[in-house]
């Protein structure tokens, strides 16, 4: 627990006219098609990034980009150091395909307008103030999530690279180099616990709490774990006219009543707060006249509680065994990506809830049913989670939209709270 100086929090001007202009000039870089589609370790992301640290660097702040590809601003203190212990703040600019404009833009923006408030209104400081983009966030590329802050955890060896491979069949190592990145060189990215105090994410909340409630702002105490398979079936190819139903083995039957049973037993009241979605699923050879030989879906298990998810993994796999023996095809599962739930430190919590209370601002403590960098930098430096509403609660798709007023609100707690976590000692 730290304690304060008295912490001022100066009157410092957080503009949404200066937000928006950020939120456009990300949104712009997409690939074509509905929304927004800006992947993990594309030339799209990369320039995003690049957009990010020329704009910090015309404010004055030192900006790299390490071998994972992340790109960190620095901002030095006004004052003689605490303690030289850091703080941060910072989020991700990759989507998911056909994606939303403000999923880990949010924290972004926020984060650069902190930035833009406290370089032209003053205000002491006492620590290095590091302002980040994670890389590759979104899981829906490689299917691992959050590999830039895996990365700065140390969570992921330049070996494990070459294994993660997106539908295309391109692995993380090969896009990595393809721009400009070094994957043999990514324990270079790992971040120093002893040098951090705290860091915190501002995010979209990717549900509808905040706004059926009309609440400004969210307090996250828990972010929730996310475990992805990857199930193909085996059966064989043939002739729709030829062949007689009780002669087939057919792999979309067999993939259909799997998704099914998810469905079923993520409903089940003993998995509570589980949360299960076959989101991808492909049929080869796709043919009207053809019986399906080869079925591929992704599923994609979401929980706050670590044994409940991993249980409702392992219980999925067997009733799907049982399902493809049942109906004579064969079936593999692959785990593309695993991360555990994780309770942020109450600590950084209090530090965002007294900025809110000091702004007049009605909050809520509240879960992350989505996955975040903030997840795998915990390991590194205690974090906080600032969630600004979500309209209906969309998010992952071209609907989805927080208005720059909520960003701007959500931007000054931020800044309060990164004032007082400054000011601790
Ligand atoms: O998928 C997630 O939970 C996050 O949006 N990356
Ligand atoms: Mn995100
Ligand atoms: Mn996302």
């Amino acid at each position: 627990m730290t304690s304060n100086h008295d912490v001022v929090i100066p009157t410092l001007d957080i503009r949404g006219d200066r937000i928006a202009d950020d939120i456009a000039g990300f949104a712009a870089l997409s690939e074509s098609g509905p929304g927004v589609t800006r992947l993990a370790y594309s030339p799209l992301e990369r320039e995003a990034h690049r957009i990010f640290s020329d704009r910090m660097q015309k404010l004055g702040l030192s900006v790299h980009t390490d071998a994972a590809g992340n790109t960190i601003a620095e901002l030095a203190p006004t004052e003689p150091e605490t303690d030289g212990r850091i703080i941060g703040t910072g989020s991700h600019l990759d989507s998911v395909p056909h994606g939303g404009r403000f999923d880990g833009i949010a924290g972004v923006v926020a984060a650069m307008e902190v930035a833009r408030a406290v370089v032209r209104g003053g205000g002491a400081r006492r620590r290095r103030w590091r302002f980040v983009v994670f890389a590759a966030e979104e899981g829906a590329r490689f299917g691992q999530a959050c590999n830039g802050s895996r990365m700065v955890a140390g969570l992921t060896r330049s070996a494990e690279l070459d294994s993660l491979v997106d539908a295309a069949g391109v692995s993380m190592a090969v896009a990595m180099r393809e721009v400009g990145l070094d994957p043999a060189a990514i324990a270079s990215s790992r971040w120093n616990s002893d040098e951090w105090l705290g860091f915190i994410e501002l995010h979209i909340e990717q549900g509808a709490v905040l706004e059926s409630r009309e609440i400004e702002v969210g307090v996250v105490d828990v972010i929730s774990g996310s475990t992805r398979l990857l199930v193909t079936v085996r059966g064989q190819a043939s002739h729709t006219g030829g062949t007689p139903m009780h002669l087939r083995r057919d792999a979309l039957v067999t993939a259909s009543e799997c998704v099914l049973a998810s469905d079923r037993i993520a409903n089940n009241p003993e998995h509570h707060g589980t949360r299960v979605t076959v989101g991808r699923i492909e049929v080869r050879p796709g043919s009207i006249t053809t019986i399906p030989g080869w079925a591929e879906f992704s599923v994609d298990i979401r929980d706050v509680d670590s044994d409940r998810q991993r249980r409702t993994a392992e219980e999925l796999v067997a009733e799907f065994e049982r399902i493809a023996s049942r109906r004579n095809t064969d079936l593999d599962v692959e785990l593309m990506g695993d991360t555990s739930p994780v309770v942020l430190p109450v600590w950084v919590a209090d530090h965002i809830v007294a900025a809110a209370a000091e702004l007049g601002m009605r909050y809520r403590i509240l879960p992350s049913g989505a996955s975040h960098d903030s997840q795998q930098v915990n390991r590194i430096a205690p974090t906080g989670m600032i969630f600004v509403p979500s309209r209906d609660g969309l998010s992952h798709v071209p609907e989805e939209f927080t208005s720059v007023e909520q960003i701007a609100a959500g931007t000054r707690v931020l800044l309060a709270a990164l004032m007082r976590l400054d000011a601790s000692v």
